[in-house]
């Protein structure tokens, strides 16, 4: 499409609208070049953005910018999806993943049914910092954070509940996630994912979140890209390094969602009932996100704004 003045002008001007009022827009919207660039999945992820803005402008580096934004979801005891005020597993117990990743070296650490660690996304900073290793589970991942002095809480990770083996997977409320993107003023890029998992899991059931590829993907010659949603239905994709592989192939992050739902939902069963959402951004500061289910919602925040988006529908 050909792109008069008058039509810059109109979609800036509505942009422009949609940030100072904080009312909701559309990610197509969305090529602002400005540096930094913050985006999470859904409304929640918006007071995490301005954490990780803060940090810095404070002259923060990406870890920074990342571990201290995504704690802000963390330590919100009405966040039934991240942190420990997240839904329990079938047990009872709520058990946490969480994941970091650097563009700058490749780096990443990951945390996997953690138990009474109040910020998993810590944890896996420090994975990735002070071991040789990529992802550490279970009791493994908490007797480290807890040589590592960081806060934990009392559990009792007996079974309290009869096991039900069929947690309700497709309910809209029962799961969410925070992955938070970040591209620094000096262009490097670098994410993390953190989320209690599906409420009513199996005890030790592990979703997309902390996996690799999976949960969160970041390339610093690309961009980087996270997921929310059912991750059963994005760990079988590789879903994020597939947004990230598409936008280094000239595509815009919000196509390179669209179509990696689109190539998942040709595959699954149940087509586009998938229950999942990415969201994306590159190197030159463009961002987007598409989501199975109509109207998901998502975070983006500048030096100008700090907005809450609805990704446009599945094209
Ligand atoms: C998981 N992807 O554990 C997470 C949950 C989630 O929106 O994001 N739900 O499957």
């Amino acid at each position: 499409m050909k792109i008069t003045r008058r039509s810059f002008v109109g979609k800036t001007g509505a942009a422009m609208a949609a940030g100072l009022s904080g009312q909701i827009g559309r990610s197509a919207d969305a090529a602002t070049g400005e540096f930094p660039l913050i985006v999470s999945t859904w409304p929640f992820g918006k007071a995490s953005n301005d954490e990780a803005l803060r940090v810095l402008l404070r002259g923060g580096g990406l870890a920074d910018a990342v571990e201290q934004g995504i704690k802000v979801t963390e330590a919100d005891p009405k966040n039934g999806s991240v942190g420990l005020g997240g839904g329990p597993n079938a047990a009872g117990v709520v058990q946490l993943d969480a994941c970091i990743m650097l563009g700058p070296e490749h780096k990443a650490g990951s945390v996997a049914a953690l138990e009474g660690i109040k910020h998993p996304i810590s944890v896996a900073r420090r994975v990735m910092e002070k071991t040789r290793h990529v992802l550490l589970v279970g009791e493994g991942a908490r007797r480290f954070a807890l040589e590592e002095g960081l806060e934990s809480v009392a559990t009792d990770s007996r079974q309290r509940e009869p096991l039900s083996k069929t947690p309700s997977a497709g309910k809209k409320d029962n799961h969410d996630t925070i992955a938070l993107l970040v591209l620094s003023a000096d262009g490097n890029v670098a994410g993390g994912c953190s989320t209690s998992g599906l409420s009513g899991k199996l005890p030790g059931r592990v979703g997309d979140s902390p996996i690799i590829g999976s949960g969160l993907y970041v390339d610093n010659e690309v961009g980087a890209a996270g997921a929310t949603g059912i991750g059963e239905n994005v760990m079988r994709f590789c879903g994020s390094f597939q947004v990230v592989e598409l936008m280094r192939q000239g595509m815009h992050p919000e196509a390179a969602c669209q179509e990696t739902i689109r190539r998942i939902a040709r595959k699954h069963p149940k087509g586009a009932e998938l229950h999942i959402s990415f969201v994306a951004l590159d190197k030159k500061g463009r961002f987007g996100a598409a989501g199975s289910d109509p109207g998901f919602q998502f975070s983006v925040t500048t030096k100008g704004s700090s907005r809450v988006l609805t990704a446009p529908p599945l094209s």
